[in-house]
């Protein structure tokens, strides 16, 4: 009974958490952000299995210090007990953990292989981290790059982005479309995350990672640099817009045009 009602009212906050929360952190935030992305939707379902499991284990061990306290007190039970040894008892909590985590094993392999594997892309983002702000470039669609720095608090205030995570240039792509991410860096490892993509690559100089993710929901998204990279790490906040194809094709046409003569790294990394 107790139990059931415990899975309830846990089910309940995590619905409530969800419905209440945008796509920023907000206080007193209980569980993720939403899921906008397919690998993010199964994070949520295997973090939530996760919490489900941990919450039994926690309790069935709880219950357990609670009844030998009880039962097993110097008052309850003068006189102790001897044995020292039993067999099937220690097969028992040997095999039933290793089943668990067996258990647990299967969806999270299959969870990594879906992430790794990443499928024909429409379009390929180049991310690079720098100390202490994102470059993205776009070395298929047009051979173009743009830096992408954090808004001072009066600048964030005036344009409605909130604050330490609106950028002066987000990236911008289209929703429902695959969206290959090549992560590398030019100073010290970075690592570019959004939360709500389920995203979180390592960008390290001299080397090139991959990922992917297909947003299916219009908005704009924010991540931060989640590795420590020095003294303005938590100041290069990470900004994606998610438009309709017709609007990133307009925004494609006047990036190409406006940033035609940044030039830098990338062209060398790129092929
Ligand atoms: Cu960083």
């Amino acid at each position: 009974m107790f139990l059931r009602r415990f899975a309830t009212s846990a089910i309940v906050l995590t619905a409530l958490a969800g419905w209440a929360e945008a796509a920023v952190p907000h206080n007193w935030q209980l569980g993720l952000q939403p899921a906008v992305t397919p690998v993010m939707a199964q994070i949520e379902d295997f973090h939530r299995l996760l919490l489900y499991v941990i919450t039994a284990i926690c309790l069935f061990v709880a219950a357990l210090l609670v009844w030998v306290m009880l039962r097993y007190n110097s008052r309850a039970n003068p006189v102790p007990s001897k044995v020292h040894h039993n067999t099937i008892l220690e097969v028992v909590w040997t095999g039933v953990p290793v089943i668990i985590l067996v258990l647990i094993a299967i969806p999270s392999f299959k969870l990594l292989f879906f992430e790794a594997d990443i499928p024909t892309p429409d379009l390929t983002v180049q991310v690079i981290g720098r100390q202490w702000y994102w470059t993205y470039a776009f070395p298929k669609d047009g051979n173009f790059q743009f830096d992408s720095n954090m808004l001072t608090d009066a600048a964030a205030k005036k344009a409605g982005e909130p604050r330490l995570l609106g950028v002066d240039n987000p990236l911008v792509v289209p929703v429902n479309k695959v969206v290959e991410v090549v992560t590398t860096a030019s100073d010290v490892i970075h690592s570019w995350a959004v939360p709500a993509f389920g995203v979180k690559m390592d960008a390290i100089p001299g080397h090139l990672n991959h990922t992917w993710f297909k947003a299916t929901r219009l908005g704009t998204y924010y991540g931060q640099c989640s590795e420590l990279c020095g003294a303005n790490h938590a100041f290069m906040p990470i900004e994606v817009k998610v438009v309709p194809q017709a609007e990133y094709d307009a925004w494609l046409k006047a990036a190409k045009k406006k940033y035609a003569d940044i030039d830098g790294a990338v062209r060398v990394a790129a092929k």
